[in-house]
């Protein structure tokens, strides 16, 4: 294997150096049209690539792996969540996943820490009103008004690296730190952020100002924050995700955001990208993203590199870094 170059299939156009550098290194064909493929797309390219290189807008379920041909062996993502892609058929065909952990956790960190900003100080709202035709009327004592973040609660649920991320900002912006996760944190960094731990997500939800969703969706996710959950947060509280659209029910909060039952959303993740929910977009409490969490040219030439190297390990023999295993996310 290690003398040969292999097929690497890439789905979307990626930064230049990156695709300069696959080039380089291996028999790639790059996407020529910057479209999501669909499944007769995808289809193909599994018959043919000994590696494939996807993003999250491509689905590979079960179909599409059963369709692969013996030649796949890798599918390098360009990204860290791997909710599209069903990694337990992946393994049964004896084909490795790699994901590309690490290198976007302080920019979605960032952007979440923007949007718990700008639904809470009215960024948006405000920024229209200085728009291309002006209609600002003037300053006054009572109009525009946020609400104050410092010294209030944010619970995040999903204390990984990304969840971290944001507790280190937040408490530099006078936030008290709570979360829920599926165990404490190491003590010294639940010491560092003294941050409180529930093991009750039910409990934390009726307690925050703030909550962010920070976990992968599996499963066990998918809905965390149904219906029910979300009528026990604050009428006035905010909820953040910058995570996966599908960890809450989508439907159920725009209800809430209409009943005046939440305080607002921020929200850079939906559950069917690219479709957003239209009684979401109608929310004048909703700042809306389309999916930007990672989106810095550092970020996605560091993605780049991940896979390059999780590619290029398995190229030379060995395993990739950033395998994904069932059961790991
Ligand atoms: C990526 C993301 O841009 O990495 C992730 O899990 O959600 C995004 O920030 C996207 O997944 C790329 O495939």
């Amino acid at each position: 294997m290690s003398k040969r170059k292999p097929l690497v299939i890439v789905t979307r156009k990626l930064p230049d150096v990156v695709e300069t550098r696959m080039m380089e290194l291996f028999n790639t064909r790059l996407s020529a049209a910057d479209e999501a493929m669909d499944q007769e797309a995808l289809t193909a390219a599994v018959k043919q690539a000994e590696v494939l290189v996807p993003t999250v807008t491509d689905r590979i379920g079960k179909d599409v792996i059963a369709a692969a041909g013996e030649q796949l062996k890798l599918i390098a993502n360009f990204g860290n969540g791997v909710d599209h892609i069903d990694i337990e058929a992946a393994q049964k065909k004896g084909i490795t996943v790699t994901n590309t952990p690490g290198v976007l956790t302080e920019d979605t960190a960032d952007m979440t820490m923007a949007l718990i900003m700008a639904v809470s100080r009215r960024l948006i709202e405000g920024a229209k009103v200085i728009g291309a035709d002006n209609t600002w009327a003037g300053w006054s004592p009572t109009w525009m008004l946020g609400h104050r973040i410092w010294g209030k609660r944010l619970g995040i649920i999903g204390m990984g690296r990304i969840g971290t991320a944001l507790a280190r900002r937040a408490k530099a912006f006078g936030l008290q730190i709570h979360y829920h996760n599926r165990k404490p944190v190491n003590p010294k960094v639940e010491e560092e952020l003294e941050a409180t731990y529930w093991e009750s997500l039910d409990q934390m939800l009726a307690r925050m100002d703030i909550v962010s969703i920070n976990c992968p969706h599996t499963p066990a996710t998918y809905h965390l924050l149904s219906a029910r959950r979300l009528k026990l947060m604050k009428r006035e509280a905010i909820l953040v995700n910058t995570a996966r659209g599908e960890v809450i029910d989508e439907g159920a909060l725009a209800r809430l955001l209409e009943s005046g039952d939440l305080g607002g959303a921020g929200l850079d993740v939906f559950e069917n990208e690219p479709a957003v929910n239209p009684r979401l977009l109608k929310s004048k409490k909703a700042v809306l993203l389309p999916h930007m969490g990672s989106a810095t040219i550092e970020g996605r030439i560091d993605m780049g590199e991940k896979v390059i190297i999780n590619i290029k390990t398995w190229v030379d023999g060995h395993n990739p870094p950033d395998r994904v295993l069932p059961g790991m996310v």
